[in-house]
């Protein structure tokens, strides 16, 4: 397979619902599309779905643009590869910036699935038709408007709720959800590595202990894996690690210290479908239950989530939810659409999904060209 032609798009979109996390607030977002033309005619799309900003991990949409044109893109046009893992090594001396590798990797994958004849799902081993799929929701300005977001969601099917928090916002929205809506409904907080370990943060962790939550989701600094250990040491409510892993290295390391007992698999943050796939079978070896964690991608990258996730270790819902809980219009032809929180995973060759070209085009920012 050789690669004639690859494009980048900036392309922005408005969210349907400011989205807060404990680091920042977002109303509409920027993403990458990365076009692949092959030298038989085939085309594939990925998507580098870094935030603006260096809030999340270090990049940032603009570090993803020069890297992905100057260092990923120029190694991957014209050269020769057959399976998506001799694709990646072509950029295996590039150091981080997974973000940007993400999105190529995900075309390079989508190309070649589409190559075979095969979904995307089927090529990188899935076996699930449908993924459940949970709501991630933001930190809102009052307790009344979150639980007016959850209801709302619950009302729409989805089996699983997702509260950011940050100190000052955690066991009270907790305990509000909980007052409302039961002990059964499926539900979890996410602090974007917003605590430490200081007595009133440590207080506010280990209280909510008695809330059943499925899990606490990054409550440390990324680089700190023994905070997560020694908090984990203490409560009963699994720990799961978002921005701690990177790498299948990063994963190692996380289970040997006794880190965590959840994986949250994000395509964007370990670099691509390549890594994703083999972090999942190293969970899966472990006996970690893994989930697929999302970006707020535009259609293109959630359906390279909707892939992954089908895969066999991903037996937690994942943040795969349906276009119309982030944009009023995605940039695929088909909208991708949760029934009663599931999601069917594409069975037709490739990514499943195709670009809207014309509606990506009149939100298109900026644009390159490499090749012919
Ligand atoms: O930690 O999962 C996170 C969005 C921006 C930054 C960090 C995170 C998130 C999400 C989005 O939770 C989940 C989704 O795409 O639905
Ligand atoms: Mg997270």
């Amino acid at each position: 397979m050789r690669i004639v032609q690859a494009r980048l798009q900036r392309v922005r979109l408005p969210l349907v619902h400011e989205f807060q996390t404990s680091s920042h607030t977002k109303g509409a977002l920027e993403h990458l599309l990365v076009r692949l033309v092959s030298d038989d005619g085939l085309v594939a799309w990925g998507e580098i779905a870094s935030p603006s900003g260096p809030f999340y991990g270090a990049e940032t949409t603009d570090t993803c643009w020069l890297i992905a044109r100057d260092h990923l893109l120029p190694r991957l046009v014209g050269a020769e590869w057959d399976t998506p893992e001799e694709a990646a090594g072509l950029w295996r001396g590039v150091r981080g910036n997974r973000f940007a590798k993400a999105g190529v990797d995900a075309a390079v994958w989508a190309l070649h699935a589409a190559a075979n004849g095969v979904s995307l799902s089927q090529d990188l081993g899935g076996t699930a038709t449908e993924v459940v799929a949970g709501v991630s929701l933001g930190i809102e300005p009052t307790i009344d408007g979150l639980l007016e977001q959850v209801a709302a969601h619950i009302a729409s099917g989805y089996p699983r709720v997702k509260l950011k928090i940050a100190p000052g916002w955690d066991v009270e929205p907790v305990r509000a959800v909980r007052a409302a809506f039961g002990p059964d409904l499926d539900l979890h907080v996410d602090a974007n590595g917003a605590y430490r370990e200081e007595p009133d943060h440590l207080a506010a962790l280990v209280a909510l202990d008695e809330h059943r939550l499925t899990m606490i989701e990054q409550p440390f600094a990324p680089d700190d894996l023994l905070a997560h250990a020694r908090l984990q040491a203490r409560i009963e409510t699994p720990v799961c690690l978002d921005e701690s892993v990177e790498s299948v290295d990063d994963l190692h390391t996380a289970l040997a210290l006794g880190a965590g007992r959840i994986l949250n698999i994000k395509v964007s943050r370990m670099g691509g479908l390549t890594p994703a796939r083999a972090a999942h079978a190293v969970a899966l070896d472990a006996g970690m239950p893994v989930w697929c964690g999302g970006m707020h991608e535009f259609g293109v990258g959630r359906a390279a989530n909707l892939a992954i996730a089908s895969l066999p270790g991903f037996v937690l819902p994942s943040d795969v939810s349906g276009s119309d809980k982030y944009y009023a219009r995605d940039v695929t032809t088909e909208p991708i659409r949760a029934l009663q929180g599931r999601v069917a995973v594409p069975a037709s060759p490739g990514l499943g999904y195709d670009v809207d070209e014309e509606f990506t085009a009149s939100n298109t920012v900026d644009v390159v060209v490499l090749g012919d």
